[in-house]
């Protein structure tokens, strides 16, 4: 198979040719399971691991190899390639990793298209939507949101849910679908173009990976029922990237419960513990403690209970989780603002 078909194009090639030594030649990340990785060449598809040297070298888990990557490999046997590099990622999601650091975990990588799906039943909720679209704008992956188990809701009911959608600032292209009743399937299959990587995005029993058996029209995958309640189970277990019949390729995702972890607030909250509680007695709740009379945690700058160096750093943090947790529309709205700023400024110039 023609690496092109699996989405490699001049620009990964200029990286590569950068990045690999002789014998070693590029090859895409199919699945990872536990440190084992399936990429598949034009050779075909092989089981893969990663060179000492490389391992040794990484500092955080967003560097390991991910499904959707492109990396350098050398064949070891007939059955076995090591991994040596992976080449810059065009786009990427990602999500904060558990725990009280902000590190993160890439979930996915250069990806043309992330599908949000929601399930018009139980399911839907505009926050949630809007963490996943921040998310995917900000890995540069552009979203589409699917609207799953139409044959649940009345048309009303649908049409209500959209408006809430529009109603939020949201222009997303928004696609309602339902592979029990059958409808909305083609305006799916014509997103799916050949040689563009898709990603499956959303909560546990939303019905992802029937979407995916559908398009391969097989039962390759396993799902599994929902609880009265609605509430999913987890059937599927590991992201893998899928190669449609069609030529495009996509990635089906087990659902996320843990949501909040797209945002990245409680990261300074726990290690910014004492100016949270500092701020909290400044005269204005909405304080930026740069400028405002009263403030507190200034006040406790200038009497030396708190180190300059971590004022500068606490409210650098709080500006970039601040910037963050801004809704989608909030985001688009600042950048058109800033556009508009960049656009006078430029205007004024008298050279
Ligand atoms: N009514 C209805 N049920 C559906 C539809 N699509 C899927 N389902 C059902 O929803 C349940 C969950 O589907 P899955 O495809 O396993 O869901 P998933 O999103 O892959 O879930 P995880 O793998 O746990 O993240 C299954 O019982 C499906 O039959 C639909 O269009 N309408
Ligand atoms: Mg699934
Ligand atoms: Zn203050």
């Amino acid at each position: 198979m023609d690496i092109r078909a699996l989405g490699f194009d001049d620009w990964f090639g200029a990286h590569a040719e950068a990045l690999l030594r002789p014998g070693q030649s590029v090859a895409r990340v199919m699945t990872v399971d536990r440190g084992a990785f399936l990429v598949r060449s034009e050779q075909g598809e092989t089981s893969a691991e990663l060179a000492g040297r490389f391992r040794f070298g990484i500092e955080s888990a967003s560097e390991l190899p991910c499904v959707g990557d492109w990396v350098g490999i050398e064949q070891a046997s007939p059955t076995l390639a090591v991994i040596h590099a992976v080449l810059p990622r065009r786009t990427f999601l990602r999500r904060k990793a558990p725990g009280k650091t902000v590190d993160f975990q890439m979930i996915a990588t250069n990806l043309d298209v992330a599908c949000i799906v929601q399930s018009c039943h139980y399911d839907f909720n505009l926050h949630r939507l809007d963490r996943y679209l921040v998310a995917a704008t900000e890995g540069g992956v552009e979203p589409v949101i699917v609207l799953s188990k139409t044959d649940l809701v009345s048309p009303d009911e649908l049409a209500g849910l959209v408006e809430q959608i529009r109603g939020n600032g949201i222009a997303a292209r928004v696609l309602p679908i339902s592979t029990v009743a059958s409808s909305g399937m083609d305006e799916f299959r014509d997103l799916l173009q050949p040689g563009r990587t898709f990603c499956l995005l959303g909560s546990s029993g939303v019905g992802k990976t029937t979407l995916v058996n559908h398009l391969l029209g097989q039962n390759a995958l396993d799902t599994k029922a929902v609880s009265a309640t609605g509430e999913g189970v987890h059937t599927t277990s590991r992201r893998q990237l899928i190669v449609l019949g069609n030529g495009a390729l996509l990635v089906d995702t087990p659902g996320m419960r843990e949501l909040g972890l797209l945002g990245a607030t409680d990261g300074v909250e726990s290690s910014f513990a004492d100016f949270q509680d500092l701020a909290s007695q400044c005269r204005f709740p909405d304080c930026t403690h740069t400028r405002e009379p009263g403030c507190a945690v200034r006040a406790a700058l200038a009497a030396g209970e708190v180190a300059e160096e971590r004022y500068q750093s606490y409210l650098r943090l709080r500006k970039e989780t601040e910037f963050h947790d801004m809704s989608y529309a909030e985001k688009r709205k600042k950048d058109r603002d800033f556009g508009r700023f960049i656009k006078t400024a430029k205007k004024d110039r008298k050279y």
